[in-house]
């Protein structure tokens, strides 16, 4: 090798050998150096998303009743964003959005019920995880899937995940003491839980689905901490039923109903959980190359919602395309390349997931309604950013909701030709003041917005007008 050349002819042996001795490191240092320049590393992924955590119950975003210094750690040691969304108002469409990287006009899961009954991902759509297999990630998820129950082809085995470990159904999601987990499609029980009751799936007793689920989490990324790999934990706290082993120490005393001392000890528990997840990472020497997203599905449901003030003041929770619903909580953190304790306003939802983990592991996304966050962790200038964010759904207050952000501007209607209104999150963040009338173009440009991202899928109807003034029928249904 050329470097060898570099090493003059020694005089003596003793002399070589020291010579050697001063230069092989060097050398060594350098062909690993070229091999690292030549293939960098992929980064391990871990996405973490909490279900029904509203933006209001995070520290680092202004929480101040359940304190959650492990998730606010994962803030200062990396970015936090300011301006980030949710896939949508409820869980199954932000899973569909965060898998396909196509937003709720375009994705096939656009409300947890549709007309024909629950709708599986279908065998031709291509999920981030079939993506990150073709770049040679190992993939696995933990927690709750909602887009295809056993025997479809939705079931995340058939859609890109070496391994899943939790709820594959969201509503059998909704107990945290089950009758039996899924792997891989196949039940498995619970002997440590009884039924309770008629309802089907639910148990009481010892085994918290909870801790059987950040086990199989931590099980995973230990066992392929030589590769890169990831990891989807889709958690399921602080999701109601609002179930736990006992109420957390903390909280006994606090004059709340035991509704809100179970939510707040669901809430501490989630934060535990991230820290024995960072814990894991530490002691496996993996937190350097290892990027970790924090985020939730969608806005706040729980008991505790106004002794909390889980929206953070915003208008409206979870079902509801208003802030309250869909702002989301969003942290990165990646030593290294994510410098710790900044911020980031950059315009962002979790539609972006797709070309970022895509753009990470050096593959080319499919089609996508969304952008690579990659030069924003890194500190870049971002080639291109969102102009403007779009959402649909079947279900909430109203039958049917679209929203976009554009900018500042934040355009809300319920149906499609019905009157827009129109937000200035700057000045109006909680959505109270509608000056539609005064911005006639604003108005046209997201109507134009709207019409163009809504591509009607034969699993929902929208509302096409307005019920008529003084009009009293009876709401239509979704679900
Ligand atoms: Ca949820």
């Amino acid at each position: 090798m050329k470097i060898h050349r570099a090493i003059p002819d020694g005089p003596t042996i003793r002399g070589t050998a020291a010579l050697a001795a001063r230069w092989l490191p060097l050398a060594l240092g350098l062909v690993l150096s070229f091999a690292a320049h030549a293939a960098p590393a992929k980064p391990n992924l871990i996405f973490v998303l909490a279900d029904d955590q509203g933006i209001g119950e995070v520290g680092c975003y202004g929480s101040k009743v359940v304190p959650t210094p492990n998730i606010d750690r994962l803030a200062a040691e990396g970015m936090r964003f300011t301006r980030a969304y949710s896939g949508s108002a409820v869980c199954a469409p932000t899973r569909n959005v965060l898998m396909t990287g196509l937003h709720t006009g375009h994705g096939t899961r656009r409300a947890n019920m549709s007309k024909h009954g629950l709708i599986s991902l279908a065998p031709d759509e291509i999920t981030v995880a079939e993506k990150l297999k073709e770049a040679g990630y190992t993939t696995g998820g933990f927690g709750k899937w909602g887009l295809g129950n056993p025997g479809t082809t939705g079931v995340p085995e058939r859609q890109g995940f070496d391994q899943w470990y939790g709820y594959y159904d969201q509503v059998h999601a909704h107990s945290f003491f089950p009758l039996y987990l899924v792997r891989n499609s196949a039940e498995e029980k619970l002997a440590g839980n009884r039924p309770a009751g008629t309802k089907l799936a639910k148990g009481v007793g010892t085994d918290y689905s909870v801790d059987l689920i950040l086990k199989e989490t931590l099980a995973f990324i230990t066992a392929h901490k030589d590769r890169p790999f990831f990891c989807y934990a889709a958690w399921t706290l602080p999701h109601g039923d609002f179930e736990v082993p006992a109420i957390a120490p903390d909280f006994v005393g606090q004059p709340w109903s035991e509704e809100i001392k179970t939510h707040a000890t669901m809430l501490q528990r989630l934060d535990r959980d991230v820290g024995t997840l960072m814990k894991t990472l530490r002691d496996l020497g993996l937190d350097q190359n290892t990027l970790v997203i924090y985020t939730s599905d969608n806005g706040a449901a729980g008991p505790g919602g106004a002794t909390f003030k889980s929206s953070a003041g915003l208008r409206g929770a979870k079902r509801d395309l208003r802030e309250g619903g869909i702002r989301a909580p969003f942290i990165a953190r990646w030593p290294g390349k994510i410098r710790a304790g900044t911020t980031s306003d950059t315009l962002t939802s979790h539609v972006d997931w797709m070309a970022t983990a895509c753009d990470l592991a050096g593959v080319k996304p499919p089609k996508t309604d969304g952008l690579s966050l990659a030069p924003i962790f890194q500190g870049k200038p971002a080639p291109s950013q969102h102009e403007h964010l779009y959402w649909e759904i079947y279900e909430g207050p109203v039958p049917f909701q679209q929203a976009v952000r554009l900018g500042d501007w934040k355009g809300y209607r319920t149906a499609l030709r019905g009157p827009l209104e129109l937000h200035d999150l700057a000045r109006d963040p909680v959505e109270k003041n509608n000056v539609a009338a005064e911005h006639p173009a604003v108005v046209a440009r997201i109507e134009a917005i709207m019409a163009a991202e809504h591509v009607r899928n034969p699993n929902w109807d929208p509302v096409e007008s307005p019920p008529a003034p003084g009009a009293t029928g009876k709401k239509r249904k979704n679900k």
